[in-house]
């Protein structure tokens, strides 16, 4: 066995979840194939018993997987998979699919190296999708299906697993109104039907599939020829095996169902969802008729384990690491960012009647259950329906309310054109509240919430916060709901809250700006080594402010001589340094771009993507500003103030923060480790820069002659790019 698979990790020993004898059996799909009835029986609480056990070491995605056993199983018995292609929207349903799919060890699930909580086309053919967005999974069948034509694969299959609860995603509407009048007729769509999303589903199409599940008619008359066969033994089961696997047209077992055929397609069900045969059965007749088929699959969700059975408010959709005998935590939840907004909405909501909250069918996860509870019709569930969700909510500001919006950071990516044309073009007081912001860790690319502030940061008129700690949070969301003719964002990380990180002072404001949105507080101030000190100014945005205050301690403390010969700006002289915190980063806060505009390096650190993220705004700003300046000063005479003509441009910037990339799965940690957001990072990072600045070093000696706001700057100086302002190049 590889040593991967053995190691210690975060204080546990890793070993495989021991497989059942069944499921040792099974190495790929068609091992399936070989099965008895009873085998598969057996391989059902065999795949329980190991995803309770397994999922309980690593946490994950209990629920949905333990509602999906036989009907995963069916599917790979019915289809055949990679020819023909399994489609599972969100993806998080996707373990037993895994399991027999030849990946058994699930020992470091959601860890760097080991099993990603998702399909993923690294880890077999027989992923396709691993974007974990919801409703996508008909689009997707639906572009598979249209190509298997048009390439002439008419032999192919294509098979879509949605959930009731992505079924109320617009995509998926969107996609049912193409299949509708598609001419593809190897597309099955199988709605996994488990009357809940994270909680139960809710809204128009939740009560209609309510009523398919409780309508008898269909399925009585289906239960009653199984029974009635089974109940003969062996001859009937043979007969009832035959009927399996007669290819004749559907007809016979559809049921009109006027909501999906007023559409044009055809429906199927409901299924017992726990009944391989039941399942086989309906999955076989659909693969065979020749239209797109809908099969009404009812699941339970967190099947077979009690603990989740009997939980109400999730039924274990996600879980950490729990004890499996009673699916206690392991580890108790901390107070974290998401409790104090839970609180403070709750606040707000009791203070101002016209504080209405909205959730994305997440309503418990990003901390609305408290004021769900309390006053149930100021928190509106709009399903996983992002998009409205926005759209929603300028109708509400426009009407006298004022939504608070609340998701997850990389699901606002959905609604980008929402909350710009809808809210932001409209001036509507909407406050949108992103949970999960910056680097995620274990749900891997597609839940990182890194897009957000670049994205902001081009919608005229919105602000947005992102707060270092409790009280900026809370001082944040309170100026947010008091904006009323604008968007304003409020961003924070998933995860226990830091400590209180208190303000020396405010930063002093040179171009006259006021008010909170322009509030930047300076959190350390090293004095540096004499008036030849380099001035850096290290930017902490939001949850980032401690580490960058720590770097920025540690900065102006002892500073190590260089190498002889190797003179330096850095070389042996602490710089001065100054951190700071700005509540508000978009627009970037005027005293912070004075403040820029007056230091020799401007390090900024920030949680989210670094190419158009803050640091980029900033240095914008700072570039505009000098140019306007010198602009001014070309007409007004040069040499008042520091951004004046003959203080020769900018600063040099350092941004710190993520890549454009899809970053992978690890600890959050580890991730802000690797990329030189963690203090020693930046503190590394911040001299390294400031060495290379060294040829700025001859000139330092006359350049300090100089009083301070008309010094040029070094770094400017240095600068080959074309990036430097025209007063600079000129
Ligand atoms: C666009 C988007 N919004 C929100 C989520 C978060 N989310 C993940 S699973 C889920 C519920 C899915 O419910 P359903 O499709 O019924 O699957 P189940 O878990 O019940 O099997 C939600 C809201 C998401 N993945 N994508």
């Amino acid at each position: 066995m590889p040593a991967a698979q053995h190691r210690e990790h975060h204080g546990r020993t890793d070993r495989p979840q021991a497989v059942g004898p069944v499921l040792g059996l099974v190495g790929q799909p068609r091992d399936l194939d070989r099965l008895t009835s009873d085998e598969l029986v057996a391989l059902a609480a065999e795949i329980r018993g190991f995803l309770v056990a397994s999922v309980a070491r690593t946490g994950g995605h209990l629920g949905p997987n333990l509602g999906v056993v036989e009907l995963t199983l069916a599917l790979h018995r019915t289809f055949r998979s990679p020819r023909d292609t399994i489609i599972f929207d969100t993806g998080h349903q996707a373990y037993v699919h895994k399991l027999v799919t030849g990946r058994q060890d699930f020992s470091r699930l959601r860890e760097r190296g080991g099993l990603s909580g998702y399909p993923s086309r690294a880890e077999s053919v027989h992923d396709v999708v691993e974007n974990s967005h919801a409703s996508t999974s008909l689009s997707w069948a639906d572009g598979v299906a249209r190509a298997h034509r048009l390439r002439g694969e008419e032999d192919r299959h294509v098979v879509a697993v949605i959930g009731d609860g992505a079924m109320t995603g617009g995509m998926a509407w969107e996609a049912l109104d193409n299949i509708a009048v598609s001419s593809d007729r190897h597309l099955v769509i199988v709605v996994n039907d488990n009357g809940r999303s994270y909680a139960p589903t809710i809204g128009g199409l939740a009560h209609h599939l309510d009523a398919l599940r409780t309508n008898p008619g269909y399925e009585r008359v289906l239960a009653g020829v199984r029974r009635a066969l089974l109940a003969q033994g062996p001859p009937g089961r043979a007969a009832y095996d035959a009927l399996h696997g007669l290819k004749r047209g559907l007809k016979d077992v559809l049921v009109p169902s006027a909501f999906f055929e007023d559409l044009g397609i055809k429906y199927t069900g409901p299924v017992d969802g726990h009944d391989i045969t039941a399942l086989e059965f309906a999955l076989t007749r659909a693969r065979e008729y020749s239209e797109p088929v809908i099969v009404h699959v009812i699941t339970q969700k967190g099947r077979g384990y009690t603990p989740a059975e009997e939980h109400v408010a999730d039924r274990f959709h996600a879980v950490g690491r729990i004890h499996p005998e009673t699916g206690l935590p392991v580890v108790a939840e901390r107070f974290g960012w998401t409790a104090v907004f839970a609180e403070e909405v709750l606040a707000m909501a009791r203070r101002d009647e016209r504080v209405v909250a909205v959730t994305a069918a997440m309503q418990a996860p990003v901390g609305l259950q408290p004021l769900a509870d309390e006053m149930p019709e100021r928190v509106v569930d709009v399903g996983i329906a992002e998009q409205h969700a926005l759209t929603a909510s300028a109708g509400m500001a426009y009407a006298g309310m004022h939504p608070v919006v609340a998701l997850y950071a990389t699901f606002l990516n959905r609604a980008f054109d929402q909350v710009l044309m809808d809210v932001a073009l409209h001036r509507a007081g909407v406050t949108i509240v992103l949970d999960r912001a910056g680097l995620t860790g274990t749900d891997g690319p597609s839940h990182h919430g890194m897009w957000d502030m670049a994205l902001m940061a081009h919608v005229p008129g919105l602000h947005l916060a992102a707060p270092r700690d409790e009280d900026t949070m809370r001082a944040a969301l309170r100026h947010a709901v008091s904006v009323g003719d604008a968007p304003t964002v409020v961003r924070y990380p998933k995860g226990e809250l830091p400590d209180p990180l208190p303000a020396l002072r405010v930063l002093d404001d040179l171009d006259g700006g006021h008010g909170p949105f322009d509030a930047v507080d300076v959190l350390v101030e090293e004095p540096g080594d004499g008036p030849d000190a380099p001035r850096v100014l290290i930017v902490g945005v939001g949850a980032m402010a401690a580490a960058a205050a720590e770097a920025g301690r540690r900065l102006g403390g002892a500073w190590p001589v260089p190498a002889q010969g190797q003179a330096g700006l850095a070389g042996g002289v602490a710089p001065a340094v100054t951190v700071v915190h700005p509540h508000w980063v978009v627009p970037v806060p005027s005293p912070l771009v004075s403040a820029a505009a007056a230091a020799d390096l401007v390090v900024v650190v920030e949680d989210g993507l670094v190419e158009g993220g803050i640091g980029s705004q900033l240095r914008d700003a700072v570039e505009t500003a000098v140019e306007t300046a010198a602009v001014r000063g070309a007409g007004a005479g040069a040499g008042h103030g520091p951004l004046s003509v003959g203080a020769g441009g900018g600063p040099v910037f350092k941004r710190l923060g993520v890549p454009r990339a899809f970053v992978g799965t690890d600890t959050r940690s580890q991730l802000l480790r690797e990329l030189s957001m963690d203090a020693e990072g930046i503190v590394t990072a911040t001299r390294t820069t400031l060495d290379v600045l060294v040829p700025g070093r001859r000139d330092a000696a006359a350049l300090t002659a100089l009083p301070w706001d008309a010094r040029p700057n070094p770094a400017t100086r240095l600068r080959s790019d074309t990036s430097a302002p025209p007063a600079a190049r000129a």
